[in-house]
């Protein structure tokens, strides 16, 4: 059998699979739906900062290696970058696989502006999700940015998935992005947003992606629904590196509770405004106070645009958008922090600030 042969073999066996099925390993012991959907104060890092690598439970792959054990079984970790073109639900994928709301999700591209770790921990390997911003050809500064990073991700990674959106695929500019990203990692193909598409008519684009003999496994998935998520954790397995496992079980990133809160507010004012204004917003958060005596959280943010016009639109008529932004934003933060906020926003203007490296990296997209 050729390459070709063989990776048409593993299409077929990706269209058989029943979505949503779960499959061998990944799905035994602290990594049910049930644990990965609980609700997340223990998630992420403390506001403060990024938290370091763990040395909790370091050295149990190796030690599972020296007791003889086949490297089938070993514990493997790994980082595993999400690429793709904008708006094919590379940040949907990475909340369904880590089975709670992480990363920003609207229906306008552009949405993911830097990197989004989530970290899923089975009993027998530990993934490193990395959410990326969608590939495109930059017009300006913060965009170059965004791209920049996520090719980045791209390169250090493990496996990389790259997901296309099974509407448009295969898509010519697809094929484009694909020869651009590095060759190095384990490339899996995800054709996404099945749930819009007659099944019988995603054959075509998984034939046109074989025929590329980039990829090392073809899983259909619905983001959105969970369809195929658990098949996708299943596939990855074996192509993760054995290793130790990297963060202790019970953390879901390595960003700090303030990147989320403010990702959220961001998040609000994406799915209430439009045209330039979601573009030409950034969000800070000012201040960030637990009050362990009144069992709250006490937040303030602002939020940047570039001209006074979008401030004015940002405010609303008396007022009216900053309140549902802010109610939006507090109902979600509740959620993820799990207890009362108490949430204040404010408009700021910063000119031009998407063409300007000192905004940029001030609010935290140019790291690299
Ligand atoms: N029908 C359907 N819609 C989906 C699915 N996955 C994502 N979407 C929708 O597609 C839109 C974009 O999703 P995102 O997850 O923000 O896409 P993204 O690739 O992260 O986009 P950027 O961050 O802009 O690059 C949203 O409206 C999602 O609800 C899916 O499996 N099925
Ligand atoms: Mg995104």
């Amino acid at each position: 059998m050729d390459a070709r042969d063989a990776a048409l073999a593993r299409v077929g066996t990706a269209l058989d699979r029943e979505p949503g099925g779960r499959r061998g390993h990944v799905a035994t012991g602290t990594h049910g739906p049930e644990t990965r959907s609980h609700p997340l104060r223990r998630l992420v890092a403390p506001s403060g900062g990024v938290v370091s690598l763990a040395t909790r439970r370091i050295g149990r792959g190796v030690h599972r290696m020296l007791q003889g054990m086949s490297e089938e079984n070993a514990f493997r970790a790994g980082y595993v970058t999400i690429v793709g073109r904008p708006n094919v639900g590379k940040s949907t994928l990475l909340n369904a696989l880590v089975g709670q709301k992480l990363a920003a999700v609207t229906n306008k591209p552009q949405t993911t502006r830097t990197r989004i770790s989530g970290i899923v921990t089975a009993e027998d390997a530990q993934y490193v999700f990395l959410d990326t911003p969608g590939i495109f050809t930059p017009k300006y500064r913060l965009q170059e940015h965004m791209v920049r990073s996520a090719y980045a991700a791209a390169k250090g990674a493990d496996i990389i998935l790259f997901v296309v959106d099974a509407v448009s695929a295969p898509h010519e500019a697809d094929d484009d992005l694909l020869a651009r990203l590095p060759s190095g990692p384990v490339t899996m193909l995800v054709l996404n947003k099945i749930d819009r598409v007659h099944k019988p008519l995603l054959l075509p684009a998984l034939e046109h992606y074989a025929a590329l003999e980039r990829f090392a496994e073809y899983v259909p998935t619905s983001a959105r629904k969970g369809d195929g998520v658990d098949n996708l954790l299943a596939a990855m397995r074996p192509h993760l590196p054995v290793n130790p496992q990297m963060f202790p079980e019970d953390q879901v990133s390595d960003l700090p509770t303030r990147f989320f809160v403010a990702e959220t507010v961001r998040e609000k004012v994406f799915l209430r405004t439009r045209q330039e204004v979601p573009y030409a917003s950034s969000v800070v958060i000012e201040e960030f106070v637990e009050d362990a005596g009144a069992s709250r959280t006490f937040i303030r943010a602002a939020i940047y645009v570039e001209r006074s016009t979008q401030k004015g639109i940002i405010i609303g008529k008396q007022g009216t958008m900053l309140r549902d932004i802010g109610r939006d934003a507090r109902q979600d933060i509740e959620k993820f922090l799990g207890g009362p906020v108490f949430l204040e926003l404010f408009v700021g203007v910063r000119d031009g600030w998407r063409d300007h490296e000192q905004a940029i990296r001030e609010f935290g997209y140019g790291a690299l």
